[in-house]
């Protein structure tokens, strides 16, 4: 069943230069890139997209980490696109996460860990009004 999801790939992502090597995974995966842009999220809009973290005690390095430089967001659609794209980004702490995976393959940090990805459909349409908007 066809399904959209929205990914980023996060500072520490684009200064690495790893941009095309994580959307080119999920066009090999088989995805269609819907949307695609770079961009540098005010602090608002982060504030935004990570409402849902705003009471974690590390929610302020949070902000600060994704709005510290350039990133590059991507809506994407395939088959189970949002359970699929969780399985390819890998687990949160990125020492953690399997090899293969893009996080395990990678990264070793937590706020830097490569690349967010929507976690449901409810995140995804909140996400994608706040960055596409
Ligand atoms: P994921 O990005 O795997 O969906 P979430 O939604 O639990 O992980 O957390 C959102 C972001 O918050 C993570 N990508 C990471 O940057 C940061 N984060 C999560 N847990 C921690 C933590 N314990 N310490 C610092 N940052 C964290």
């Amino acid at each position: 069943m066809a399904e959209r999801t929205l990914f980023i790939v996060k500072p520490d992502g684009v200064k690495r230069n790893l941009v095309g090597d994580i959307v080119s995974r999920f066009e090999k995966k088989g995805f269609e890139i819907v949307q695609l842009k770079m961009f540098t999220f005010t602090k608002p809009m982060a504030e935004e997209f990570y409402s849902v973290h705003n009471s974690k005690p590390f929610f302020g390095e949070l902000v600060s980490f994704i709005t510290s430089g350039k990133v590059v967001a991507a809506v994407i659609e395939g088959n189970n696109a949002i359970a699929t794209t969780r399985l390819m980004i890998g687990a949160t702490k990125s020492y953690e996460a399997t090899p293969g995976t893009i996080r395990g393959d990678f990264g070793l940090g937590i706020t830097d860990n490569i690349i967010h990805a929507s976690d449901s459909k409810e995140s995804f349409e909140k996400e994608v009004a706040v960055v596409f908007k």
